[in-house]
């Protein structure tokens, strides 16, 4: 009877000790359960957060990519214009010496216009100032610098005279005699009003006096910017009447005062 009752005992001690157990793993998950339960909301909320900056990451990166696109698009037109610009050039300069150096290209068809020979001749001072040459009534500037058809023009306003006004032949063939064959020089021609009115600077009647046109010219030459409305001289290899030529005024050439005497 004692060993039953022992036993029992020992059932009765270990049910307590099994229900306390189970109490504590049930207490346990719900607090487990419940701490879960509580944490979700800012887990979720954090998950969230972290989708948007990536999209925002990949926003951005997509826009700077757009834009360095764009760059290099940019970049790639600009560099294939000025290529482009320069093929030009370049072919328009072969033209040009295939077609006999210095002579422009003519598309007209006129009769070439042809070589007067002259002799150099020796250039004398006169009555005019140091530096200067005189001939006829006349006293002239050869200038050794060069600069824009407008800059020349305002030089030789400041010696009390204009750019070259070639009134006839017989001052051309004299210009032509004493200037270096070597390089163009501005004359007093201008392009003012509208394409093919030409004037002299001095208000001489254009109309009134013989033209000298080189072969081809004036021509206008489209492939200048600006146009040319500027009237010069020539170079030449060989000294002879000098031919007139139309160009880009903004360019830089020597040029020739006239003064009165
Ligand atoms: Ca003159
Ligand atoms: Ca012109
Ligand atoms: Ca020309």
């Amino acid at each position: 009877m004692h060993l039953i009752d022992k036993r029992m005992q020992e059932d009765v001690a270990l049910y307590k000790v099994t229900n306390i157990l189970v109490d504590e793993v049930m207490e346990s998950q719900y607090h487990e359960f419940g701490s879960t339960d509580s944490s979700s909301v800012p887990r979720e909320h954090k998950t969230t957060v972290q989708t948007g900056m990536k999209k925002m990451v990949i926003c951005v990166l997509y826009g700077v990519l757009v834009l360095l696109l764009l760059i290099l698009l940019m970049v790639i037109g600009i560099k294939f214009s000025q290529l482009s610009k320069e093929i030009t050039d370049v072919k328009l300069n072969l033209e040009r010496i295939s077609n006999g150096g210095t002579t422009s290209l003519s598309s007209s068809g006129a009769t070439p216009v042809q070589e007067v020979p002259l002799s150099r001749l020796v250039p004398v001072r006169g009555a005019c100032r140091d530096g200067w040459v005189s001939f006829q009534t006349s006293c002239y500037l050869l200038s050794t610098t060069g600069m824009t058809w407008s800059k020349a023009e305002e030089q030789c306003g400041k010696h009390g005279g204009h750019l070259v006004v070639l009134n006839d032949v017989v001052e051309l063939d004299y210009i032509s005699g004493v200037v270096n064959i070597k390089y163009n020089y501005w004359i007093g021609l201008v392009e003012r009003e509208h394409e093919g009115h030409w004037s002299w600077v001095d208000g001489t009647d254009f109309n009134s006096t013989p033209t000298f046109w080189d072969n081809g010219q004036p021509d206008n030459w489209d492939y200048r910017e600006n146009g040319e409305d500027c009237g010069q001289l020539h170079a030449s290899e060989r000294r002879k009447r000098k031919m007139w030529n139309d160009a880009d005024c903004n360019l830089h050439y020597l040029y020739i005062c006239e003064t009165r005497a």
